[in-house]
C-alpha cells in the first residue's frame, strides 16, 4: 500500500507521516527532500522562496522506488502528482486557520510566505489539485475543526 500525505505546508503532513509509517511499519519518504537530495529542482523561486520542482524528472525518480517498496509513505505537499494507479490512499491534511497563522510565524516565516499559505489552506488547493490528479482524498485535521464546515 503506497500512502501519499499531503497539504498545506505547516498543517502537521510530517507528524501524521511519520507517526503512521511508525504505526503501519512503513518506509517513511520526505519528497522535499528527495527532491534536493536528488536534485530535481531548478533553483529557488526567489519571490515566493519555494523550490522550482522539476516535476518530470521527479516522477522519473521516484515511480520505480514506489515500485520496488510498495509499503511506502510520502509526504510532501507535492506527493499527489503522483499518478492514482501508483497510490493506495491520498490523505489531506487539513488544519484550521488560526492554529495554521501560529504554526507558520512559529517557523518564521514572512507575512508574505504565511499569507501564501493560508490562501492555499482556504482554498483547499491541495485537495482540490488531488482530485485533480483522480485521486479519492481522505481528510484528515490535526486541530480542532472549524465548527461551520462539514468536511
Ligand atoms: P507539515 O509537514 O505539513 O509542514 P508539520 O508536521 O511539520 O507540518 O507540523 C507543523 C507544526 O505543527 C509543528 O510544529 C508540529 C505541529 N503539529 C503537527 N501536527 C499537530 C497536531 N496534530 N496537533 C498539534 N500540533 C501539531
Amino acid at each position: 500500500m503506497v500512502i501519499i500525505i499531503t497539504g498545506t505546508p505547516g498543517t502537521g503532513k510530517t507528524t501524521y507521516a511519520k507517526q503512521l509509517a511508525a504505526k503501519l511499519g512503513y518506509t517513511y519518504l520526505d519528497l522535499n527532500e528527495f527532491i534536493i537530495q536528488r536534485g530535481l529542482h531548478e533553483g529557488k523561486d526567489p519571490l515566493r522562496d519555494t523550490l522550482i520542482v522539476d516535476e518530470e524528472a521527479l516522477l522519473t525518480a521516484l515511480l520505480p522506488k514506489i515500485v520496488a517498496n510498495p509499503e511506502m509513505i510520502v509526504d510532501g505537499h507535492l506527493s499527489h502528482e503522483i499518478p492514482k494507479e501508483n497510490v493506495t490512499k491520498c490523505i489531506v491534511i487539513k488544519c484550521e486557520l488560526k492554529e495554521l497563522e501560529k504554526r507558520l510565524k512559529a517557523r518564521g516565516y514572512s507575512d508574505e510566505k504565511v499569507r501564501e499559505n493560508l490562501d492555499a489552506e482556504i482554498f483547499d488547493t491541495s485537495l482540490h489539485e488531488a482530485e485533480e490528479y483522480g485521486h479519492k482524498a481522505e481528510i484528515v485535521w490535526t486541530s480542532e475543526k472549524p465548527s461551520v464546515l462539514d468536511k
